[in-house]
């Protein structure tokens, strides 16, 4: 059955999606943070980047949302996506990020940020320097230089595309390995801080080799496989968690570059990351909650109307398509959008962004009626997704206007 586009008002009242991002659960929305405790308790602000794509300042978020350490945040922009703030450029000149300011001191470097931190509010199970977690640090840099090679320069030949391929599976026996010295899914003997420090490349490394080369680190790897299980138990992890699409396209600008190698499977898993189902796909295990929908259509009403200004559409045009694929979303039914209004519904279908805009499965179902409803329209795809840079996703789009 088909059915007409309800309207904005109509829509509202079909979702209640609400999140207290001070006191209740990890959330990207957050800019404070106070986990029940008094606002004069905050000694901590975290300097993140805009879309949650920096994966130096997941490992400080992850492990001040575990601790639960009163803290601010605030939003900086990266080069490869837009203007960096002045403000910013005259507390850290280099602009890099993270950065924390701790009892009005600024402290740069992930790694010297959590032994600072450590030494003010205790480590996290284990120390930074901690005899059990340093040679698991450097094993985790070893993988991350491996994965670096494998996807981040073009292979001269299948041959080396072969070599790249066995160093990184190499250093990924060692990952296993790591794993089962214990009896927990974790590192060590229970969470800590070798889980945190290993989650930001663990996460880019399963999405990028799925997309670019065809294998599938969380699925080959049976103590990863129950290493992500249990850090998705974890909502602290989930709220900070992304998913495939968002770093298949946020990592080329950042790494100066992703390479396919081409194979059958990769080109069947970079199809079904863009062009879905993204059901199944091995980005995440835990169930989908209840309110997955409720929440993708909260997000997108709350920021329509920046999301109707940057659309290539037509203004009136793309506010009918998209009410149209919201009721799909939230009815079932297909709502045939106008004629021509394919690409700009795809144009959204490829910039949601997890966890900025909305959890995992939030963005899944958003991205499933977007691209039911734009099929009824026409088959046609937007220009491809930069990779040079993410200038589409200037943040300062979003400033509400
Ligand atoms: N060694 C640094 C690396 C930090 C880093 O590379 N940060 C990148 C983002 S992931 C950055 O700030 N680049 C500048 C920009 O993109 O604006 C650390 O551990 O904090």
């Amino acid at each position: 059955m088909t059915t007409a586009p309800l309207s904005w008002q109509e829509l509202e009242t079909l979702t209640d999606y609400q999140i207290d991002t001070v006191n209740g659960l990890t959330n990207a929305k957050a800019r404070l943070r106070l986990f029940g405790k008094p606002e004069s308790d905050v000694r901590v602000t975290l300097y993140r980047d805009n879309h949650a794509w920096c994966p130096y300042c997941q490992k400080v978020w992850l492990w001040l949302e575990e601790k639960q350490i009163p803290y601010r945040i605030e939003k900086v922009t990266m080069f490869c996506y837009g203007e960096k703030e002045s403000w910013y450029k005259r507390k850290v000149p280099s602009g890099m990020l993270p950065a924390i300011e701790l009892d009005g001191k600024i402290i740069k470097e992930s790694d010297d940020i959590l032994i600072a931190l450590e030494k003010v509010f205790e480590p996290l199970s284990q120390g930074m320097e901690d005899r059990t977690v340093l040679p698991l640090r450097q094993l985790e840099r070893l993988l991350f230089r491996a994965w670096c090679a494998w996807l981040c320069y073009p292979a001269i030949s299948s041959q080396q595309e072969k070599r790249n391929r066995e160093q990184f599976i190499g250093v990924v026996a060692k990952v296993e390995e790591a794993l089962g010295c214990t009896q927990s899914p974790y590192f060590l003997d229970r969470f800590g801080i070798v889980d945190v420090i290993f989650t930001p490349y663990l996460e880019r490394m399963n999405a990028s080799l799925y997309y670019y080369k065809g294998y599938s680190l969380r699925e080959e790897n049976p103590r990863l496989s129950a290493w992500f299980e249990a850090m998705e138990s974890r909502p602290t992890y989930r709220g900070t968690q992304s998913d495939f699409h968002t770093h298949a396209h946020d990592l080329p600008p950042q790494m100066g570059g992703c390479w396919e190698n081409g194979e059958p499977q990769m080109l069947i898993n970079k199809a079904r990351v863009d062009n879905g189902p993204w059901f199944g796909l091995p980005d995440v295990t835990y169930p989908e909650p209840e309110n997955s929908r409720m929440e993708a259509l909260q997000r997108t009403i709350e920021h329509r109307v920046n999301i109707i200004r940057v659309n290539p559409l037509d203004n009136q045009l793309f506010d009918q398509a998209l009410r149209c694929a919201l009721t799909h979303m939230m009815t079932d039914e297909e709502c045939i959008p106008p004629l021509g209004s394919d690409v700009g519904l795809r144009y959204l279908r490829d910039r949601i962004n997890v966890p900025r805009d909305m959890s995992i499965y939030a963005a899944k179902r958003l991205r499933e009626s977007l691209e039911k409803t734009a099929a009824l329209a026409g088959d046609r795809q937007p220009d491809p997704i930069p990779t040079q840079h993410r200038r589409d996703q200037d943040p300062s789009n979003f400033v509400r206007k």
